[in-house]
């Protein structure tokens, strides 16, 4: 009894200097509650990496003791889905603003590309494999940007670097990620350590045929059919900002160029209504062909000097054949900028 009565008073005591030092209590212990979980978010109109690269360091940060929910700036594209489902993971929920968020991000270190009221959030780590953006944080964070084919790349490097072990599951999502960003490896932006960490995965997963599982993610991601112009034009669709000037680049990846015969008209109108709606200087959109390996840009500019001097090439109306060109961030981005700072 005494003793029950002793501890009573000491509890007693102990949470009225709790409640005493917590100014104002309620409303510490709510932000407290919401702001317990951080969001680990890929860029906007999100593609495969970067919902599987969210869903991949949610998982290592929530078992590193950073409690992390993978998240996603929009609905998720046919081939996310399909990967998704194919390894028994959830649609990871959606989010647009920052505001009172701790956040990780993945895939991208744009503003641009980036939620709403970012400077209003705590970014607590950005993991990347694009040129470097303009995001900036007030507290120390955690940063890996390697130049590799895809953000689930660097994700499985930092699974190995904190001795953590990639989850079945999650492993082959990221597999179909890394196949999807790298082109079944055929992008320049592919590194020996992208082919050793499909390998792993694949491992994992317990996955024989790394190309088959690709061809599979393609025939998905390829499939067009029925799909709006408007929607196909913003699927994989990125804003930049190149010699202080507004510039839209999209990408449609394709087998065989054809494919796209009965869209074009409608993506060229889409094109003109949205670089109106947008105020751009210039719309790209890179029609990339996996067969080839090459891409037709269609464009749509104030300036038409500007593709020759960034390509060296003269464009034949409104489209220019890029032969051995794939990537956006390592082939089209750098060149664009290059012409749009001049
Ligand atoms: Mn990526």
């Amino acid at each position: 009894m005494t003793i029950r009565f002793c501890l009573g008073l000491l509890l007693c005591g102990l949470s009225a200097l709790n409640s005493f030092a917590q100014t104002p209590p309620k409303a510490a212990s709510a932000t407290k509650a919401a702001a317990s979980v951080a969001y680990v978010v890929g860029h906007r109109n999100p593609d495969l990496d970067s919902i599987a690269s969210a869903i991949g360091l949610a998982d290592l940060m929530t078992r590193r003791g950073v409690p992390c929910v993978p998240a996603a700036q929009g609905k998720v594209t046919p081939d996310t889905a399909f990967a998704l489902a194919k390894f028994g993971l959830p649609v990871p929920e959606i989010i647009t603003d920052a505001t009172d968020r701790k956040l990780l991000l993945t895939d991208h270190s744009d503003t641009l590309q980036s939620l709403d009221n970012l400077a209003k959030g705590e970014i607590l780590a950005i993991v990347d494999h694009h040129k470097l953006g303009d995001v900036t944080t007030r507290s120390p964070l955690e940063m890996w940007v390697w130049p590799v084919g895809s953000t689930c790349t660097v994700v499985a490097g930092m699974y190995d670097f904190y001795g953590v072990g990639i989850p079945k599951g999650v492993a082959g999502t990221m597999l179909c990620a890394l196949l999807s960003d790298t082109l079944l490896f055929k992008s320049s932006t592919t590194t020996p350590t992208d082919h050793r960490t499909a390998e792993k995965l694949a491992r994992i997963e317990g996955i024989r045929d790394i190309q088959a599982l690709g061809m599979e993610v393609f025939r998905v991601k390829a499939n067009l059919a029925g799909t709006p112009a408007r929607e196909l034009l913003l699927r994989d669709y990125k804003d930049f900002t190149m010699g202080g000037k507004k510039v839209g680049i999209g990408q449609i990846e394709v087998m065989g160029l054809s494919t796209l015969d009965p869209y074009k008209a409608g993506l060229r109108a889409e094109m003109n209504l949205l670089k109106a709606e947008k105020g751009l200087s210039a719309l790209f959109l890179m029609l990339t062909d996996i067969l080839t390996e090459g891409t037709e840009l269609l464009l749509v500019l104030d300036d038409g000097a500007l593709v020759e001097k960034a390509f060296g090439r003269k464009p034949q109306g409104d489209r220019l054949w890029l032969p051995g060109v794939m990537s956006r961030k390592k082939d089209v981005v750098p060149s664009l900028e290059k012409a749009f700072a001049r």
